[in-house]
């Protein structure tokens, strides 16, 4: 019998289970599957990823040359390609022979078929909002575990039972790769360009960020922010199916029947009635429009998995969201020197990410660069008259100076030690120095924590640097 405190793996037992990609995913799915009596395929085309997988004894298999009608299951890591215009080799002969492929993400709900599940998706925001959904259900006193792209894999999250709660943040890559799973709600925040290589373009990402309603089924909920023409189209279609209940959310438009942003309060009209929840300004760390959708949609969210709205849980809600403490890497407050405030929104892989950080501040002194994503950053016209100056790092420095060239000073400044100390040379008076790259940082750090961590290790070590307490006001 599996413990009360182990995902249930048995129905694995002496399967034959291929895993391919050994990072953070494929590690904990194959020591979850090995842990279950299943005989574990492992492989990674990285030789040092299969060294270290070895010398933490999951002895490596060539995928590439095994014969797939002996094999039950594919798991594979959320960044392998599996579709349109990308699918790696493994992954083509093992549709060939017809085997089932799926992520971690679907074995959990496999392992723990009594819990409840909140599936978090969307461009921007998704980390923030299943952070603030896992902060909720802890203060409500409600077992809960948070996982998926947000960090902690979903094979590595405690067993819960028919009274927890799961909720996980699911990348559109993760999404591709769930057959079956049906969220008791799933959360749609936004859409705009992302991934588009990965997904063979923009109707590929909607697609993939589309299927995380594709399995619901009557009495389970799907909360769907409705600003932006995609999400709003997913909206309608989801709609018209009549299976789960439908909860639009807006920042821009009073929408009846839903949640939404009036007068900077989110507002519950969802029995007809307009309900003020919470005024935003009450919210330090959770700043900017963006957050007011993460707050409204978390709201939705929470009030839907717990069937509960009553003015009690509504209070108790509202006073959980005034205790989060926000996420590290998304407009975090590193602290303050002579008055100039230093920002890490490492996490700001895409422009629409960075546009949010640079809509909050005034007086920006801007470090930006790393992998520039389709378009760059010419969307940001609208904001550039917030940056003082710029200091450009990693590959797209010199095509982000071209966007920048006539509008806002700029310096390339390659690297990030080289950018922060331009940066504080320049910065003067009620100043923000903002690391925000609207890009994805693999030309020079491994992650955008690691670019996050080493703008804080060397935001700290300035002279007469003042780090910020958690709690203080900015
Ligand atoms: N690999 C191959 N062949 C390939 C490609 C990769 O063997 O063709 C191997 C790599 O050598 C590596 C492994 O696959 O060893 C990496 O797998 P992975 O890229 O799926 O990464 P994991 O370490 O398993 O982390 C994944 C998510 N990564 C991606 O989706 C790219 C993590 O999201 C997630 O936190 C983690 O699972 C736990 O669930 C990160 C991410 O960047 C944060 N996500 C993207 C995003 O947010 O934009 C989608």
């Amino acid at each position: 019998m599996a413990s009360p405190h182990t995902l249930d793996l048995r129905a694995y037992d002496d399967h034959a289970i291929a895993v391919l990609g050994l990072g953070v995913s494929g590690m904990s799915a194959a020591n979850a599957l090995l842990r279950a009596g299943a005989r574990v395929l492992a492989w990674d085309d990285n030789e040092n990823r299969r060294n270290g997988a070895a010398a933490r004894g999951l002895a490596p298999h060539n995928l590439e040359t095994s014969e797939f009608a002996d094999i039950d299951m594919l798991v594979l890591s959320p960044g392998i390609p599996c579709g349109r215009p990308h699918t790696h080799p493994v992954v083509a002969r093992a549709r060939d022979a017809g085997i089932e492929i799926l992520c971690d993400v679907e074995l959990l709900t496999r392992a723990a078929p009594e819990a409840r599940y909140v599936g978090i998706t969307g461009t921007n925001g998704k980390s923030t909002t299943t952070a603030l959904i896992g902060h909720i259900l802890s203060q409500l006193e409600i077992p809960n575990a948070i996982g998926g792209n947000i960090g902690a894999p979903a094979l590595s999250l405690q067993a819960l039972g028919r009274d927890g709660i799961y909720v996980l943040e699911l990348s559109s890559y993760q999404l591709d790769l769930l057959p079956h799973a049906g969220f008791d709600v799933a959360l749609l925040l936004n859409v705009t360009p992302d991934h588009l290589d990965r997904h063979g373009g923009m109707d590929g990402y909607v697609a993939a960020k589309e299927r995380i309603f594709g399995y619901q089924t009557p009495g389970q909920s799907a909360v769907v922010c409705i600003d932006d023409k995609h999400s709003r189209t997913i909206f309608d279609t989801i709609s018209a199916h009549d299976t789960a209940t439908v909860i639009p959310v807006s920042t821009r438009d009073v929408c009846s029947g839903g949640v939404y942003l009036e007068d900077n309060w989110v507002i519950d009209n969802r029995n007809g009635i307009c309900q003020p929840i919470i005024e935003m300004k009450t919210l330090t760390a959770l700043p900017g429009n963006h957050n007011a959708q993460n707050v409204a949609a978390a709201y939705a969210a929470v009030t839907a998995i717990l069937n509960d709205h009553s003015d009690e849980t509504r209070t108790a809600i509202t006073s959980a969201m005034g205790t989060f403490p926000g996420l590290a890497h998304r407009q975090e407050l590193l602290g303050t020197r002579d008055g100039v405030r230093f920002v890490n929104d490492s996490k700001a892989t895409n422009a629409e990410a960075t546009s949010h950080a640079l809509a909050a501040y005034e007086n920006i002194y801007w470090i930006a660069g790393g992998i520039a994503k389709e378009g760059g950053i010419t969307t940001l016209d609208p904001v550039f008259e917030r940056v003082r100056h710029a200091f450009l790092i990693g590959e797209a420095a010199p095509m982000f100076a071209a966007t920048l060239d006539g509008r806002v000073p700029s310096t390339i400044s390659n690297n990030l030690n080289t950018a922060l100390l331009q940066a504080v040379e320049m910065a003067v008076g009620e100043a923000v120095i903002l690391l925000s790259p609207a890009c994805a940082s693999f030309d020079q750090y491994s992650s955008f924590t690691a670019r996050g961590d080493a703008f804080r290790i060397a935001v700290n070590s300035l002279p007469d640097f003042v780090p910020h307490i958690s709690g203080d006001t900015p």
